[in-house]
C-alpha cells in the first residue's frame, strides 16, 4: 500500500518511536497522544479494517497489545487504560491500516467523558 502512512512506518520510510516489533507486529507511540504512553499496535501487513484482518494475524496483534498494555501501564503508573480499534470514519478511524490504541487513563482525566455509559 504505497500511500499508507502506517505501511511507511513499518518500512522505516517514516520514523516512529518503536515500542515493540516482531515479524508480524509493530507497536509505536502515537504521534498525537491523548495521554502519556498512548500507543498503537498494528499488523505489519496492510489490512484496512478490523473485520478484514485475518484471525491469526489479529491474534498476534492482540497478544502483543496484551504484553504492551502491561508494560505501558507499569511505565506510566496509570489507573487504567482503554484498548480501542476504531473502524470506519463514523467510528473515528482516520488511518486505514488496522490499529489498536492503548490509551492510559487516570481517574478524572475527562477523556471520553460520557462514554462508556456508567
Ligand atoms: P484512528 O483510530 O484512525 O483515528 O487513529 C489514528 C491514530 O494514528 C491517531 O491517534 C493519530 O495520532 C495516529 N497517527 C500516528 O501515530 N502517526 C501518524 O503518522 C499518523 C497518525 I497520520
Amino acid at each position: 500500500m504505497p500511500d499508507c502512512i502506517f505501511c511507511k512506518i513499518v518500512k522505516g520510510e517514516i520514523p516512529s518511536n518503536k515500542l515493540y516489533e516482531d515479524e508480524q507486529v509493530l507497536a509505536f507511540l502515537d504521534i498525537g497522544p491523548l495521554s502519556e504512553g498512548h500507543s498503537l499496535v498494528i499488523p505489519k501487513d496492510h489490512f484496512e479494517r478490523f473485520d478484514q484482518c485475518p484471525p491469526d494475524t489479529l491474534a498476534k496483534v492482540i497478544a502483543a497489545a496484551n504484553k504492551l498494555a502491561k508494560a505501558v501501564a507499569a511505565a506510566t503508573e496509570c489507573d487504567g487504560y482503554n484498548v480501542l480499534c476504531n473502524t470506519g470514519r463514523a467510528a473515528g478511524q482516520a488511518v486505514d491500516h488496522v490499529h489498536f490504541h492503548i490509551i492510559p487513563r487516570n481517574q478524572g482525566d475527562g477523556l471520553f467523558d460520557g462514554w462508556p455509559a456508567g
